[in-house]
């Protein structure tokens, strides 16, 4: 049964007298209980044995036992991207924690709050190569936003309390928490979780200034060619009504990242989609050719920009909220930046507007309106729609999209090709609903991100788009999916290739296919079946509406479709490296 998080909380109270006598294990219990923890995704080992008996004597907090430690992470951090709660996951010492490496810097690069705690030898062995003894401070320490090693039982709360602060607080991220051996078995009085925390030299601005953000106003009510550029930012700082309310006075038009997308709308007019690399012509000639550039949420990623000089060489005035000052001013110069919580910032911005008398230069805004048009007109997504030979790749997202717009869908996919198709063609209305790793561009997390959100949202629909060599980086965690019973929707765009690849080989290395062909594939529908689950095969583009809407019958199942898709098909539009982001490959006669 699920317990709310005031039921969770009093669970971590101490009962009877003031203070109870508690191994440090039970007190991580306590902490977790006292967060509100739900779910922690782990694996045990010798080092954290203390902790998994103590989650056996406990029934508030679910456990679930992944198949590797890579997964564990990844499946906490997609319920983190989900939900918006700090995921949590445990390790043991050792290959527990290097195994849980990609994952945590994953969720490091897409600013994802995690709490993993890791199990370490005893105390006294620390450096002493003891048995399964690695240096998790060391290894993680420039992939967290902050790590701990608990050397005395009595800090594991306040630590805890602080780990889960940090990694929620201001910019998000993983924080790593590493407790010794003998940390967990030792006894120590507890007298609660502490309630507030103050920590001097860790202090994250919310409110933004309210000078930089009146000037910032004047700028984009002068503005002829304005520009919203948001992104991941206005998801993890759940600012989305604000952002809609924003554009929708403004009239302005509107682009989202990769990270970013769902924060406004896709059906909206003012969305020009997506920009960068594999961006719309729409938004990357906006991004290019606007006056008065208005950023939120969003880092000026070299996937965005494109070629630096490139960018520089038309005059545009930049405003930047963001709430970390090491994100301004890193990549391209600011004109305005405004260091807060977006949230915060675009409410103040939002009543400036109210309060002000200027209004947007209507003439001028109807001219710039005029020109996107003609960009949008140029429909750089079309592609072979009427195919009936072979399966295209955009195809499956578009039926997909089609079929379950209306319904309660959550997307995760892997990295690749299929991903890029992914964001292009399914047309992300809400938050949180599209759960990728952008930054660090993990293989493997599609299935343990999918796995990770069923389990917060059972009723939703799950899918994992992914490609036939990114799902075989995490495939074990089908096991866990039948285990404790997560049925998800893998809708694999199998093109034989590491299609990602292949793509750049083709481009960038007059096509010499250097080990980019995934022979010896295994076959996924008999996989599927082994795994207790149930594998279809579609090779028709007739097929591919009918083989969803089956899967989808299929509720309680974790379905395995393998599409085969056409193996030569690229992403477009596509921006070279070097070249500037209007410099754009449209199609396969640009090459
Ligand atoms: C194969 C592949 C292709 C890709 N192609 C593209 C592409 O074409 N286009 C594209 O956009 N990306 C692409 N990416 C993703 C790209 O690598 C970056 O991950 C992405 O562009 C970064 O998005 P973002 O700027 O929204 O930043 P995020 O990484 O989402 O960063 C969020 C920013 O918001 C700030 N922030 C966080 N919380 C708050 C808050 N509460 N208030 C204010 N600020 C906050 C953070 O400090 C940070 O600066 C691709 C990735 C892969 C793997
Ligand atoms: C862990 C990891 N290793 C290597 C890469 C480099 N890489 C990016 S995309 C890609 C190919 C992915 O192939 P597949 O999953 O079949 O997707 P496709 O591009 O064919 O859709 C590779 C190897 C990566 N992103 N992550
Ligand atoms: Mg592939």
């Amino acid at each position: 049964m699920e317990m709310s998080k005031a039921e969770l909380a009093s669970a971590a109270a101490v009962t009877g007298s003031q203070t109870q006598e508690l191994m440090g294990a039970e007190v991580l219990i306590k902490a977790l209980q006292a967060e509100g923890v739900k779910y922690v995704w782990g694996y045990p080992g010798g080092a954290v044995l203390y902790i998994y008996d103590a989650f056996y004597k406990q029934d508030t907090i679910q456990h679930v036992l992944v198949r590797h430690e890579q997964a564990a992470v990844h499946a906490a951090d997609g319920y983190a991207r989900a939900t918006g709660d700090v995921g949590v996951a445990l390790v043991t010492s050792g290959p527990g924690l290097t195994n849980a490496v990609t994952g945590i810097a994953t969720a490091y690069m897409d600013s994802i709050p995690m709490v993993i705690i890791s199990g370490q030898v005893p105390t006294a062995a620390i450096g002493l190569d003891a048995f399964q003894e690695c240096d998790t401070v060391g290894i993680t320490r420039p992939i967290v936003k902050h790590n701990f090693l608990v050397k005395d039982p009595k800090d594991l709360a306040v630590t805890m309390k602080k780990a889960f602060h940090i990694a929620r607080s201001g910019r998000p991220g993983p924080v790593v928490v590493d407790v010794p051996k003998d940390v967990s078995f030792k006894k120590v009085t507890y007298s609660g979780y502490p309630e507030k925390i103050e920590m001097r030299s860790y202090n994250p601005v919310r409110k933004g200034h309210g000078g930089q953000i009146r000037k910032a106003l004047q700028l984009l009510l002068t503005a002829k060619r304005p520009y919203i550029y948001t992104g991941g930012g206005v998801l993890l700082g759940n600012a989305t009504n604000e952002l809609r309310t924003l554009v929708d006075m403004l009239g302005y038009p509107v682009t989202n990242t990769l990270m970013g997308l769902g924060a406004y709308p896709a059906s909206d007019r003012k969305f020009l989609g997506m920009l960068g690399m594999h961006g719309t012509i729409e938004a990357n000639n906006a991004m290019q050719n606007c006056d008065v550039l208005l950023a939120v949420g969003a880092r000026f990623d070299d996937r965005v920009i494109g070629n630096p000089k490139h960018f520089a060489q038309n005059e545009r005035k930049i405003i930047h909220i963001d709430i970390d000052p090491s994100s301004i001013s890193k990549r391209v110069k600011v004109d305005i930046p405004i260091v807060g919580d977006v949230k915060d910032v675009l409410t103040e911005l939002i009543s400036m507007i109210r309060e002000s008398t200027t209004r947007p230069d209507s003439g001028a805004l109807a001219t710039w309106w005029d020109t996107i048009e003609s960009w949008r007109s140029k429909d750089c997504l079309k592609y072979d729609r009427g195919n009936k030979d072979v399966i295209k790749p955009q195809h499956v997202i578009e039926t997909l999209w089609n079929m379950t717009k209306d319904a309660d869908t959550y997307i995760t996919s892997d990295v690749g090709q299929h991903q890029m198709w992914a964001a292009q063609y399914y047309r992300f209305e809400e938050p949180r609903r599209w759960i990728n790793s952008g930054g660090l561009g993990t293989m493997g997390v599609g299935i343990p991100y999918a796995m990770g959100i069923k389990l917060a949202k059972p009723d939703s629909e799950v899918f994992c788009v992914t490609g036939e060599g990114s799902v075989q980086m995490c495939i074990q965690e089908l096991s866990t999916c039948l285990q404790y019973n997560t049925p998800i929707k893998i809708v694999s765009l199998n093109n034989r290739y590491l299609g990602m690849v292949r793509q750049w080989q083709e481009i960038e290395y007059s096509g010499r296919y250097s080990h980019s062909y995934m022979d010896a594939l295994p076959n996924f529908v008999k996989l599927a079946e082994a795994y207790g689950h149930v594998g279809m095969l579609i090779e028709r583009p007739q097929d591919v509406e009918p083989a969803l809407r089956e899967a989808r019958k299929l509720k309680d199942r974790t379905v395995f479709m393998d599409f085969r898709t056409d193996p030569t098909e690229n992403v477009f539009p596509m921006v070279q490296a070097g070249k500037g982001i209007t410099e754009m490959l449209l199609g396969s006669e640009d090459l």
